[in-house]
């Protein structure tokens, strides 16, 4: 039997991240990407996954450690495997887990190593794995026993410490995390909805949606969600029920733009990148956001104070086969058109090879979600919290346009900014809106 040591992996940077909890115990047995610890840094949580099955025989961290990259966490007897798997008997470097993950598994292949939230998201991870409620090797069902019973649920610390010092009965929360734990988010709901019950106001709180057999109607298939789609579903759940979204729609003529592009397509082969309407969009949010600080702006301190970021970084959506990823361009204002065409082909690559690492995701002010080559004439995006806007870009179309003397066929861009009603108000939205337009409309401004 191989002896595995499992090292922290590349945590996004984060030097001498304190681990909040253990989650497992010597002689307890492990699968891959089971997590063995959770370390806290100062800007997310994030959980430090085995990456391989087995047994663990001695733990190298303890709560309080502080652990950076390559610091060891455990070691395990590997299990023997099945022959896909066991072809390999080198040691995988842990971080190669992404890849490796994804070929032993490719529905649960992880975002990441690590699963690691930036902070308006690490609500999502604090909740961990109660090491008294199961064992590891039983997780799942064990979880699934818990709920029936209601003697047993996993929560963290962090979360344990919260529904405390809120008097909440952990038992009578629903768990929305990963294996039925319960999350920071539980707890808001939870108290939102006892406050809403008991306010005498005849409120019921948000009705839940009833689970249904729908293989009473005919035949269904079932799979597992991956850990991608769940952590979206989460950030654009919080994301639609915290923040007042208010979705305002134009069009920016952008036949110049396509000449413009058209004619620069021989320069792109020579520069080995490919110049689409993206890196264009990027520019000009980028302009707009300077010109229009309010919509680089996050809510802070419990939303009495306004963060104004001195630095344009702007997140785009990249569709994927594992979910929805938005890698993050850094001083997109800084950068020349044939810059962000690079970054745009690199940063997506990466995404479908999973390649990114964290610090790739973070620090986003702005998203820009472009579904033009898929189609469509319009949608409304969900805000990136604690982002405050975010434009969405629709499929372009050549329409009969009047130019006061008659109709002249032109490149129309549909487009659509959703923004946080909280922080941006209709003229501020209006105002940095109409700048994109204009900027994509006469591209000389937007070289200037
Ligand atoms: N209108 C018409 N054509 C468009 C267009 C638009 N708005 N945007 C792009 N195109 C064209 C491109 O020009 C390219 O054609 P050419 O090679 O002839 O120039 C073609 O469509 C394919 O573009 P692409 O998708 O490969 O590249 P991109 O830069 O436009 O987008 C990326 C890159 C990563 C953003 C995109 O591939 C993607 O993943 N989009 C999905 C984003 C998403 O899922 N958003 C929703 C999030 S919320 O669920």
């Amino acid at each position: 039997m191989a002896i595995e040591k499992i090292i922290v992996p590349d945590i996004g940077g984060a030097e001498g991240a304190e681990v909040i909890e253990v989650l497992v115990t010597p002689g307890d047995e492990v699968s891959v990407d089971q997590g063995l610890i959770v370390l806290e840094s100062d800007k997310a949580s994030m959980e430090i996954p085995a990456t391989v099955a087995g047994k663990v025989i001695e733990l190298l961290a303890a709560v309080g450690d502080e652990l950076a990259e390559g610091a060891p966490v455990a070691m395990i007897e590997r299990v023997s495997e099945p022959d896909t798997a066991a072809a390999s008997t080198e040691p995988e470097p842990a971080a190669d887990v992404p890849r490796q993950a994804a070929q032993e598994d490719p529905l649960e292949a992880a975002p990441a190593a690590v699963q690691v939230l930036p902070d308006s998201e690490s609500t999502a991870v604090e909740s961990v794995r109660d090491t008294e409620a199961a064992s590891p090797a039983g997780g799942a069902v064990t979880t699934a026993q818990a709920h029936v019973t209601g003697t047993k649920f996993y929560a963290g610390p962090a979360v344990r410490k919260l529904a405390r010092e809120f008097g909440i009965p952990l038992e009578q929360v629903h768990g929305s995390g990963p294996q039925g734990r319960i999350l920071k988010d539980d707890l808001h709901r939870y108290s939102r909805r006892s406050v809403q019950e008991g306010g005498g106001s005849g409120g019921a709180g948000l009705p839940q949606v009833p689970e249904i057999d729908f293989a009473r109607f005919g035949e269904v298939e079932t799979t597992s969600r991956t850990k991608l789609d769940r952590l979206t579903a989460t950030n654009m759940r919080r994301s639609w029920l915290n923040v007042p979204h208010v979705t305002q729609f134009d069009e920016a003529d952008i036949t110049d733009l396509e000449a413009f592009r058209a004619q620069l397509k021989g320069e792109a082969e020579s520069r080995e990148t490919r110049l689409t309407p993206l890196p264009f969009l990027i520019k000009a949010s980028a302009i707009a956001l300077r010109d229009n600080p309010k919509l680089n702006t996050s809510l802070a301190g419990g939303g009495e104070e306004l963060v104004w970021k001195k630095y344009i970084h702007i997140g785009m959506a990249v569709d994927t086969p594992s979910g929805l990823m938005v890698p993050v361009i850094r001083d997109a204002d800084r950068k020349s058109i044939w810059q962000l065409a690079a970054e745009v082909m690199e940063l997506a690559a990466k995404a479908r090879e999973r390649k990114l690492v964290p610090q790739d995701m973070q620090g986003g002010c702005f998203t820009v979600s472009s579904l033009g080559a898929i189609g469509g004439t319009g949608f409304t995006p969900i805000i990136n919290t604690p982002e405050v806007a975010i434009l969405g870009v629709s499929k372009a179309a050549t329409k009969p346009v009047w130019n006061g003397v008659e109709f002249e066929p032109r490149k129309m861009l549909p487009l659509s900014l959703s923004y946080d009603h909280r922080v941006v108000n209709g003229g501020d939205g209006g105002r940095f809106f109409t700048r994109v337009v204009a900027l994509l409309s006469d591209i000389r401004q937007l070289s200037l």
